[in-house]
């Protein structure tokens, strides 16, 4: 019995033994783990105007209920969230609110993005994506994988635009002070009017100032598919609160 019993213990320490610690999971660092391993295919191409209209939309947030002709949301994490409520639209930890339409940036027609935006904590960021399919990176971070994002950091107090092709994001060198960036201090708890006109071959980004840009950045890849998407980050830094957003351009509506 009692040799029975070491082996038993034996055993059970072999087994223990087995299940030793190798490390934390790779999204350990943001405690994320992603509910979707994301896709990577690049939409590098020509967009199909066949079905495009110049249109505008405006959406004010104020009914309490996400207006799904307009809009999608994607949720990657668990705890992702983007709701309209109190007359805002609050994104937390990394939904992706994607429009539902194509809007395809053209020199003839430029896409012009508006809208408020607030966050609540510091190191807050917000991402605006244009020329997008809405995908995120395979990673634990859910990136974006395709578009060109304009990236609000408030961690960073500065605003840059990155290029992206199957998740290989390369900034695109900007008309401002920097090559790759323009710096601007951010704050919690106050309102920007954000502004974004894309010709498709310069994004130029505004703050405040709607007739001013404060970065004019050169990009050219067209992309197939030409979503908006907004997102802010994956880890718990508090929300970010979008309204008033109007988006006009040519509109390629997407067949139910
Ligand atoms: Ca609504
Ligand atoms: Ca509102």
């Amino acid at each position: 019995m009692r040799r029975l019993c070491l082996a038993l213990v034996l055993s059970l320490l072999f087994v223990t033994g087995c299940h030793k610690f190798n490390g934390w999971p790779r999204g350990s660092r943001t405690s994320a783990t992603p509910d979707d391993p994301g896709g990577v295919a690049s939409t590098v191409g020509t967009p199909d105007l066949t079905n495009a209209a110049f249109d505008t939309i405006t959406d004010d947030f104020e009914d309490d209920v996400l207006d799904a002709s307009l809009w999608e949301v994607r949720t990657w994490f668990a705890f992702s969230a983007a709701e309209e409520t109190d007359g805002v639209l609050n994104l937390t930890r990394r939904p992706y609110f994607l429009t539902r339409d194509d809007w395809i940036p053209q020199g003839g027609m430029p896409l012009a993005v508006e809208f408020d935006w607030q966050f609540t904590n510091a190191v807050n960021n917000l991402t605006v994506v244009l020329r997008s399919d809405g995908e995120r990176r395979d990673d634990q971070f859910a990136e974006v994988a395709n578009g060109v994002s304009v990236h609000f950091s408030g961690e960073s107090d500065n605003v840059r635009v990155i290029l992206e092709i199957a998740g290989d994001g390369a900034e695109v060198t900007g008309g401002g002070e920097f090559p790759n960036y323009i710096p601007l201090v951010l704050s919690p708890g106050t309102t920007y009017r954000v502004r974004i006109i894309d010709t498709g071959s310069e994004v130029s980004v505004f703050v405040d100032d709607l007739d001013t840009p404060l970065l004019v950045a050169e990009v050219d890849t067209s992309f197939t598919v030409n979503r908006i998407a907004f997102f802010n980050r994956e880890i718990d830094t508090g929300t970010d609160r979008i309204d008033n957003v109007e988006i006009s351009g040519l509109r390629s509506v997407t067949a139910e």
